[in-house]
């Protein structure tokens, strides 16, 4: 079992039961995953996904392997069929089988690189895991999609809505540098298998790709999109479209999710899966108001990576 996207989890409200199941008792588990090997592999920086998916393996009494591929490894060649005399010291082609050697499941986190929308929409460093790792892999956000951090918010949603379909807004926010759109992509495919009411809203020219936006409304005014919101999620993301693909349009911090637009809301929770630039994506006074989910968003990374671990232990 590899766990990439949302329909490797199954039916959501299963997942969820399972995951709230785990949260009640999260060491309920622990010989599932004893002494069973975790990998995680790190192209990109990371504070949450480490930290939570490193805990959810403990709690299941999983050993624990990082690495950090920028910081002590070899630099690796990614493309296959090149000459190898620059600065790569080692191709992918080898590093994996290797690395899987070592363990018995291994997590990803590598970042679109906006070089070539065909290779970051393929997935080629996440795919050529799955191909010659012969082991289970999970994505810790790789080029298209952040599966545990929609899950987790999928969680967050769940114990904090107060009607059966919730109004869930996801709007664009300004940002200094280009970000990726795995987490406003994959919040959307989380987002299109729930019953909610979901809306984005963004700048004309930030189009998500359509196999994403699926069948959620999309609302070019962010004043309109906000009104009557239970849920306003914040994220900023470089354009798609092309010729455009990975570059800056806007920042145009009326966009800012601020008291005044959590006003236009039925006093909507905030959400943001973190790090956030204050200022930029949202003001201080939201983030801190007791309307702010960001931490309990971010503990509940946490339970979506236990939840996924528990299901790959069990298929072992
Ligand atoms: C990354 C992104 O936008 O994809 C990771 C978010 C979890 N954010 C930054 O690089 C700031
Ligand atoms: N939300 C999230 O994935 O955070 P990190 O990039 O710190 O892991």
């Amino acid at each position: 079992m590899n766990f990439i996207n949302v329909n490797d989890i199954g039916p959501l409200d299963r997942a969820v039961a399972e995951a709230l199941e785990v949260k009640r008792d999260r060491y309920a588990f622990q010989h599932l995953g004893r002494n069973k090997t975790l990998l995680m592999i790190f192209f990109n920086n990371s504070l949450r996904t480490r930290l939570s998916t490193q805990k959810a393996a403990m709690n299941l009494g999983m050993n624990v392997i990082v690495l950090d591929v920028n910081q002590g490894a070899w630099k690796l060649e990614t493309e296959r069929g090149v000459i190898m005399d620059g600065d790569k010291s080692e191709h992918l082609l080898e590093a994996i089988p290797v690395m899987a050697s070592y363990c018995d499941i291994i997590g990803v986190r590598s970042f679109a690189r906006f070089e070539s929308k065909a290779d970051d929409y393929n997935e080629i460093i996440l795919n050529q895991f799955i191909q010659h790792s012969g082991r289970p892999v999970f994505s810790m956000e790789a080029a298209t999609r952040h599966p545990l951090q929609s899950f987790a918010d999928l969680i967050t949603i769940e114990e904090h809505k107060t009607k059966a379909r919730p109004k869930v807004v996801m709007t664009w926010a300004p940002h200094p540098k280009a970000l990726p759109q795995a987490v406003p992509n994959s919040f959307a495919e989380w987002m299109n298998k729930t019953d909610y009411e979901f809306v984005i809203t963004h700048p004309e020219g930030y189009e998500l790709a359509p196999e994403f936006v699926g069948n959620a409304r999309v609302e070019y005014n962010q004043d309109k999109a906000l009104e009557g919101a239970d849920f306003v999620y914040a994220k900023n993301w470089a354009a798609y479209a092309d010729p455009n693909y990975g570059q800056i349009l806007s920042k145009d911090r009326s966009w800012t999710v601020s008291a005044q637009k959590m006003a236009l809301t039925n006093n909507a929770f905030f959400m943001h899966c973190l790090p956030v630039r204050r200022g930029m994506i949202v003001t201080d006074d939201v983030i801190e108001s007791p309307r702010s989910l960001v931490i309990p968003e971010a503990a509940n990374r946490e339970i979506s990576a236990q939840t996924v671990l528990k299901r790959i232990l069990e298929n072992l």
